[in-house]
């Protein structure tokens, strides 16, 4: 039998709680004054990613109780759990098993009886050789040319890794192939998508795990009218469309060759699966042997998660810290600040990450949490977020922890610009740890000779606001892999720990449901009302104005 005693029953917590009341006010100017040492004791390193945790509201003590937690929670004994295959996605009876895609060919990892890694090894195969002939220009669109445009088709977990790799990794990718994500129903992203491009040479991946998803389909169908108007030849499909799914089934329906399709399995999820073949367009884009460096860094984070003591294991440390701040001190975000141009969309990534993995109510076995689970995951890539929004982070009136990722080396050295860009990633972590006192201030105006006492709060910085640094060497595929897995295992020891469901997502099911009524009561004829007042009135209001 499980055991679902809530976290918040657990000594641990209890423990916690009381220590949080001793802490609360305990400023980070304290902290290290009282132990210096701390700068470089709360580090930790792996895998290529060095972690300095000690601007965090955090003591030995507070460590010891959250090591005691995750302990009293299992999380050790979860872990081993989701490498071994068992089916932990509890409320869809899944295997969770995002770590096959990336383990070696000579691992072992048995779902329902079935050695997975061979499959695994043979679609990476397959994708790749797929690649080279693209890449190479062996493969002919329908009238013999190249494939100049790949655009790939996708929502939700089949999009946002994707584009996010494709950003990413653009210094490593092949420059004359050019990519486009398609993911919105919305027919201005379809049209804007296609607008300059020619039929001709642009291949369509339609990227869908279910191929059923409604925007997925209804743009897949679009492109198809499109490409067929000009190709005028129903056999062109085969050459302008490939799929990645794990429903052939559609696929053949679609008319694409099942020979062209990509699978994967029940067992990875959307939000956990561009490292899969949904990560095809990042396989056109890099080639096979730079995406299986990429997937080489996923695999030694993994590793480093599964089999490294929890004091000094990243995932852990930053996801027990994460639910420090969240459980307990009731931080509702987490700011993700990379200063790295090309990680612009990992934030965006890791929204649907943390929040749709994170964001329950219900512990695994139904009884309502009575803590905060999932942060809200946001950012923007610095130096941009510093002159909009840290303003609220410095001085606002909310706990917002942030996690800075910095690389030591810039992959387009120009001039000074990486000194002054990484700069300013220790300044603010700097700024917010340690904030700058009404004295301070004071001392600055007598400095200036510019007295002025009313100036002297609002040029307070209250500061003790935590902060992560994450310092990398630099921006490689392999990098990338290790970043990726990190925040995927961070995302699974917070779930541990609050003891939810991380892989599931019935929050999204819903409004999908009501999506489907209520498109044919806008296109089809009037029907009696059926909703509430308010979505009734909306209905006939659009209804009268699409007339
Ligand atoms: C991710 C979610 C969701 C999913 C999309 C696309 O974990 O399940 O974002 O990826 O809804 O689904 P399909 O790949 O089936 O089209």
């Amino acid at each position: 039998m499980a055991d679902h005693t809530l976290p918040s029953q657990r000594p641990a917590w209890a423990a916690l709680k009381a220590h949080y009341g001793a802490l609360r006010d305990r400023h980070l100017r304290d902290l290290f004054a009282a132990d210096p040492g701390r700068g470089t004791r709360y580090t930790a390193d792996a895998v290529g990613l060095f972690l300095d945790y000690s601007k965090n509201r955090a003591t030995d003590e507070t460590l010891k109780l959250l090591f005691a937690l995750a302990g009293e929670c299992g999380l050790k004994g979860r872990i081993a759990s989701m490498f071994s295959g068992a089916k932990i996605n509890v409320t869809e009876g899944r295997a969770v098993l995002h770590t096959a895609l990336r383990a070696p060919k000579d691992a072992v990892i048995t779902v329902d009886g079935k050695n997975v890694v061979p499959d695994v090894h043979a679609v990476l195969d397959a994708m790749s050789a797929f690649a080279e002939r693209v890449r190479s220009g062996a493969w002919k669109g329908h009238t013999g040319k190249p494939i100049k445009t790949v655009v790939n088709i996708g929502i939700g977990g089949s999009d946002l890794g994707p584009v996010m790799a494709n950003e990413a990794l653009r210094f490593y990718a092949k420059r004359d192939l050019n990519f486009r994500f398609l993911s919105n129903v919305d027919g201005t992203d379809f049209a804007e998508t296609v607008r300059d491009l020619d039929p001709a040479e642009t291949l369509f991946i339609v990227c869908s795990k279910t191929f059923t998803t409604q925007e997925t389909m209804t743009n897949a169908e679009s492109a198809r009218a499109w490409s067929l108007a000009a190709l005028k030849d129903a056999a062109s499909v085969a050459k302008h469309f490939v799929a990645v799914s794990t429903n052939a089934a559609e696929v053949a329906k679609f008319g694409i060759d099942t020979a062209n399709m990509f699978g994967f399995w029940d067992w990875v999820g959307g939000r956990y699966s561009m490292d899969s073949a949904v990560g095809l367009s990042t396989v056109l884009a890099l080639g096979g042997d730079q995406f299986r460096e990429l997937l080489a860094g996923f695999r030694a984070m993994d590793e480093h998660f599964r089999t490294a003591p929890l004091d000094r294991n990243l995932p852990v440390i930053m996801g027990l810290l994460s639910v420090w701040y969240s459980s307990f001190f009731g931080a509702e975000t987490v700011a993700v600040l990379p200063y790295d141009q090309y990680l612009k969309r990992f934030p965006a990534y890791l929204q649907q990450l943390t929040m749709e993995s994170n964001g329950k109510r219900v512990t695994l076995g139904g009884a309502s949490v009575d803590y905060q689970t999932g942060s809200v995951y946001w950012g923007e890539p610095g130096t941009n977020g510093q002159h909009s929004f840290y303003q609220l982070i410095h001085q606002g009136t909310k706990l917002i922890p942030c996690d800075f990722v910095a690389f030591c080396k810039s992959l387009n050295p120009v001039g000074r610009h990486h000194d002054l860009l990484t700069a300013n990633v220790f300044a603010q972590a700097e700024a917010l740890a340690f904030g700058k006192t009404a004295d301070e201030v004071r001392a600055d105006q007598a400095k200036a000779k510019k007295v002025d006492e009313a100036l002297v709060p609002h040029k307070t910085f209250p500061g003790n606001r935590p902060s992560n640094v994450l310092l990398v060497d630099k921006l490689t595929p392999f990098a990338l892999g290790t970043l990726v897995a990190l925040y995927e295992h961070i995302v699974f020891t917070q779930g541990a720990i609050w003891d939810i469901g991380s892989f599931d997502q019935w929050g999204v099911e819903l409004g999908k449901v009501l999506a489907t009524q209520i498109v044919k009561e806008l296109e089809g004829a009037p029907e009696p009302e059926r909703h509430d007042p308010s979505t009734n009135a909306l209905i006939a209001r659009y209804r009268a104005a699409r007339k």
